[in-house]
């Protein structure tokens, strides 16, 4: 980027010089900061006219989030000047690492989907496409977690800064969305003014930058309604971009969350239209928009609104125009999570929307008025049913395509969730398996792995990922096994340096490091694996001859501030971490940390560590999972559920070089149907699960019954909706054979080599390419 490592001191030395501040580690990451802005600027300028004189479709990502984590190291590296950057400021005495960690972390986002679009947007710009993300500028991200006496703290967390940030405020493009009112007047409308803020998104190979266009809520210039002072109306706007919500699987059905929604939406599409150099009849041959889960959905009527009211067309032609330029993601079956809004709402917030989504249910309704359908078919089909607006099923008729988001999740949308639908319009349906950034999950996070694998196979697998396949050469040799030994050992041991100051016992860089990191969730199980592991301190101290190989279990994740259940599973894993911990005998054997608030940056240092990967969801429940790809890419062997996409990582790597455990989908589902499972049998027949089912109802596994409550009831009353007690015995089983596994090295560094080399596959820009081409269309020429 700055030509040559003398150049780039000499020009970071004036700039540093000329810096008011003291020579701080901060003021060198605002230095770098302004740097990189304006040695972007005419590239990101270059793109946007070569896009524009090219006609290329543009893609426009929509998404309420887009956990994009820290930029700085991924933008040098993306420039591929990380190297000379690092170097130069070594010799001037400055460590680029420490300097990274000043960056603010950019948490907009609660988990796998929103990092999922951050990945997205990565692969977009490396692949040279012209795609854009469309978001929102929370100015608060997801919470800070701390643990106080085992308990979840949450705070909120600024991320915005002043100095040092990339993106530009484009107050040019400013436009005034209208809330309230009347259907079709703007009479009495509370005006909000969304302001873009352009971020760069860099790609790697190249010189192509894309946008993310983030929309921040600001008063409006124009006349407030008479009902409203000035200070609530300000107060009520400037919330609108507040703060991102903390739930990730559980709809609120809250109004500031539909403002939200309808805001990114509304001010993406006209902006998207007013700027456009064609004629509106072309909008799908030249814009793709993809909603990112039925958060977006608005998109559908907005569009229409826009065609119809603002462009003049007819109902037909708008249809037929949303219809082939709109596409859906689904990303959950979980009922809880689908998002039905009540009707009055959306009527009194956005009156015109409602009548259109009305019209829509209408004639869909009309449409299958000819049909022989069962009236639960018909209900599956209503877009408006008892009042409430099911966004699901709106996104479906509203769009061209519809994807799961790997392949067993796609059938059991098609087969079961949307059976009805799927009959409806069965092209519309397809898989599309997610991916992960390899440029941020192995060349960032684990440079020491990245540089080993391209001494051994070329650089040719970081354009073309999947010639990782070429390391199998390398499954049996010894001096690469010593390589990539050393390479986890570093990692394991630059992992413990993060993480000592929260453990209360030295970690031991010989025992195995299984990580579960991810959302506290019933479904994702977290709680399985910490019954198990007191059910190891129970064996060990009651069996002399029981005295497993050393592992440091690992946790990390943040529970939704309103989810009882999950805050009493952090305490659980607190609780018998500090129990387990503290035993002279147990701690030989079994180590527990709960790393506090796992992040972006914290799965970038624990995921290159691992050498298990605990992804044991419910089986039908994980659509899909990406830290399993994360893991598996860095060499980690997954201990998992056959769920969501474990199920293609074991097919890729083969089931040899896994362990996979418990119960199938298909007999979850036939559970979920007959009613027959009863977790009280499994306590009756099980005295080790009845022993730690005891210590649970007695509180010592949580310090006191009143905080067991909440899962003892989930366990007992609810009968375990999440098949806990069921898998218990299949993952105690699957966890000794682990055991077993690793003691023979050879053959474990034999797997774990496999498992990067069968991990090219699961990079983003396989899934972007299979978007761009069957959905997208993205080569396609006006
Ligand atoms: C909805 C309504 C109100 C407030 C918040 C939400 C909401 C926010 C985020 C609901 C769901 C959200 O994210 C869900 C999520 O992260 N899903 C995960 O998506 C990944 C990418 O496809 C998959 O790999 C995971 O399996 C899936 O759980």
């Amino acid at each position: 980027m700055f030509g040559s490592k003398e150049e780039f001191k000499e020009h970071f030395m004036r700039r540093f010089e000329q810096q008011t501040e003291e020579q701080s580690p901060q003021t060198a990451y605002a230095v770098l900061g302004d740097m990189l802005r304006e040695h972007i600027q005419e590239d990101w300028e270059r793109t946007n006219t070569r896009y524009a004189e090219h006609k290329d479709k543009q893609l426009y990502y929509f998404s309420i989030e887009f956990l994009i984590g820290r930029l700085l190291g991924q933008n040098l590296l993306n420039l591929a000047c990380y190297d000379l950057v690092k170097e130069g400021l070594d010799e001037l005495g400055y460590d680029l690492s420490e300097i990274e960690e000043f960056e603010p972390e950019p948490g907009l986002g609660n988990g796998g989907l929103g990092r999922l679009a951050a990945g997205f947007l990565d692969s977009l710009a490396s692949l040279q496409m012209p795609g854009h993300g469309c978001g929102i500028r929370y100015k608060g991200g997801l919470f800070t977690q701390h643990i106080k006496d085992g308990f979840q703290t949450e705070q909120p967390t600024d991320w915005i800064r002043e100095t040092g940030s990339l993106d530009v405020r484009r107050e040019d493009l400013a436009l005034d969305i209208p809330f309230f009112g009347q259907a079709g007047t703007a009479e009495n409308a509370e005006w909000v003014k969304a302001v873009p803020y352009d971020m760069p998104v860099v790609g790697a190979n190249g010189r192509t930058i894309n946008t993310l266009r983030l929309w921040q809520a600001e008063p409006s210039d124009r006349p407030i309604p008479s009902t409203k002072t000035m200070q609530i109306y300000e107060r009520e706007t400037a919330a609108i971009s507040d703060r991102l919500y903390p739930d990730d699987s559980l709809d609120e059905g809250k109004i500031l969350r539909l403002k939200q929604q309808y805001f990114l939406c509304s001010a993406s599409i006209r902006t998207i239209l007013k700027e456009r150099q064609f004629e509106i009849r072309e909008l799908p041959d030249r814009v793709a928009i993809q909603v990112n889960d039925t958060h977006p959905a608005m998109a559908v009527p907005e569009l229409m609104r826009v065609l119809l009211d603002e462009e003049g067309l007819d109902w037909d032609e708008a249809w037929a125009i949303t219809t082939r330029t709109i596409s859906y993601t689904n990303h959950t079956i979980l009922e809880e999570a689908m998002e039905k809004w009540d009707s009055y709402l959306i009527e009194t917030l956005l009156p015109r929307i409602y009548q259109i989504i009305e019209e829509i249910d209408r004639r869909f309704k009309a449409k299958l008025a000819t049909q022989q359908l069962s009236t639960h078919d018909r209900h599956k089909l209503s877009i408006i049913e008892n009042d409430r607006v099911k966004m699901a099923v709106l996104a479906v008729v509203g769009s061209y395509k519809v994807n799961g988001v790997a392949k067993l999740h796609t059938e059991i949308l098609k087969q079961r969730e949307m059976k009805e639908l799927h009959e409806q319009f069965p092209d519309k349906f397809h898989n599309k398996t997610n991916g992960i950034s390899h440029r941020r999950w192995l060349m960032k996070a684990n440079p020491e792995l990245a540089s080993l694998i391209t001494e051994s196979i070329g650089s040719g697998w970081v354009t073309e990922p999947e010639r990782l396949r070429e390391l199998d050469r390398f499954a049996k040799d010894q001096s690469f096994h010593a390589s990539f030994e050393a390479v986890k050992r570093q990692k394991k041991e630059q992992l413990i340096r993060h993480v000592e100051h929260i453990s209360d016992s030295p970690i031991d860089p010989d025992s195995i490091f299984d990580i579960h990191i991810k959302r506290i969730h019933g479904y994702k199980r977290q709680l399985m694996n910490i019954l198990h592991i007191q059910m190891l301190y129970d064996r060990i101290r009651q069996d002399s001859s029981f005295r497993p190989y050393p592992r440091t279990f690992f946790f990390g994740g943040k529970a939704a501030p309103t989810y009882d259940f999950a805050k009493q599973v952090i305490k659980t894993i607190n609780t018998v971490a500090h129990k387990v911990n503290s035993d002279p005998l147990v701690r030989q054997h079994v180590h527990v940390v709960f790393v506090e608030n796992y992040n972006v940056s914290k799965a970038e240092q624990l995921i290159p560590a691992a050498n298990v990967s605990e992804q044991i969801s419910t089986a039908s429940k994980e659509a899909s999972g990406t830290g399993n790809m994360k893991f598996m890419m860095n060499g980690a062997l997954t201990l998992g559920t056959v769920d969501g996409a474990n199920v293609e990582i074991f097919e890729q790597v083969g089931e040899e070089n896994a362990f996979p455990f418990g119960l199938l989908a298909e007999q979850v589902m036939q559970f979920e149907k007959d009613g027959t499972y009863d977790p009280q049998e499994i306590i009756r027949h099980d005295p080790e699960i009845r022993q730690v089912m005891a210590e649970l109802t007695g509180g010592q596994l949580t310090d006191g019954i009143e905080n067991s409550n909440y899962i003892i009831r989930q366990l007992i009353d609810r009968r375990d909706p999440f098949f806990v007690l069921k898998d218990l015995r299949s993952y105690m089983a699957v966890h000794d054979q682990m055991l077993m596994a690793y003691t023979e090295q050879t053959r474990w560094t034999e797997m774990a080599i496999k498992n990067v080399a069968a991990s090219g596959y699961f990079s983003s820009d396989r899934t972007i390419r299979q978007y761009a081409e069957e959905v997208w269309h993205l080569d396609r020429r006006s």
